[in-house]
């Protein structure tokens, strides 16, 4: 896309269409704690400009958001991130990143309507703020892999201690990523499309 162009925006661009031999389109949901990278994975893979309603923190969230291990953060998400990538020619993600806080779980009513899927994003030095997300997931009966955001400093678990850690079956995929890069997220996504027809394949594998 060219900024540089002083003509107003006309609608949208040929490459935000989607291409003609689209044939399936799949919801997919990105859920995590606070400040896991949901809102930089979403941003690092959509090929639309990702649409996000990110909103200054305010002393409000102080004492809610647990901010520690994330203290440069100074913003958070309030609602949704929405994304969009193309897996191949005929299949197309669209991305719902909604956010895990007890509080804004309202959002989660209706939010996995229609969801093949989720990637729950997990940060190392904080796993207890994905164990509701993932909780939440399991009694909903939606399907999700997990993804460690490798952070600076993160410690660096087996993945096979970090399955043991957030309690999850054997069957369920962990990847490690780097949620600021394209390649990596959309690997995450990847896994999920491979586990979603793996237990489409052998539905008694969850
Ligand atoms: N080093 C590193 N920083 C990351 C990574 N993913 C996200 N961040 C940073 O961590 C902070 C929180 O990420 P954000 O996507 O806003 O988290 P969200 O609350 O889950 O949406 C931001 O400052 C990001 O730039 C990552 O993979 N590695
Ligand atoms: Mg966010």
């Amino acid at each position: 896309m060219d900024f540089r162009s002083s003509e107003p925006p006309s609608g949208p661009s040929l490459a935000d269409a989607l291409p003609e031999t689209t044939t399936a389109a799949v919801k997919v949901v990105i859920v995590g704690g606070f400040g896991v990278g949901k809102t930089t994975l979403v941003g690092s893979v959509s090929e639309i400009r990702p649409l996000t309603t990110e909103e200054t923190m305010t002393q409000a969230g102080v004492g809610i958001d647990d901010t520690a291990g994330v203290e440069r953060k100074s913003s958070t998400t309030v609602a949704m991130d929405f994304g969009r990538i193309s897996i191949n020619e005929e299949l197309v993600l669209y991305l719902f990143g909604t956010p895990g806080q007890e509080r804004f779980w309202f959002l989660w009513r209706g939010l996995f309507e229609g969801a093949l899927g989720a990637v729950v994003l997990v940060d190392t030095r904080r796993l207890e703020v994905s164990f509701d997300v993932i909780g939440r997931l399991e009694e909903r009966g939606v399907p999700f892999v997990v993804a460690v955001n490798s952070f600076p400093g993160a410690p660096e678990h087996p993945l096979e201690e970090l399955r043991a850690a957030l309690d999850l079956p054997g069957s369920v995929p962990i990847v490690v990523c780097d949620a600021r890069r394209r390649d990596s997220s959309r690997d995450v996504l990847m896994t999920l499309m491979r586990y979603l027809h793996s237990l489409a394949v052998t539905p008694e594998a969850s």
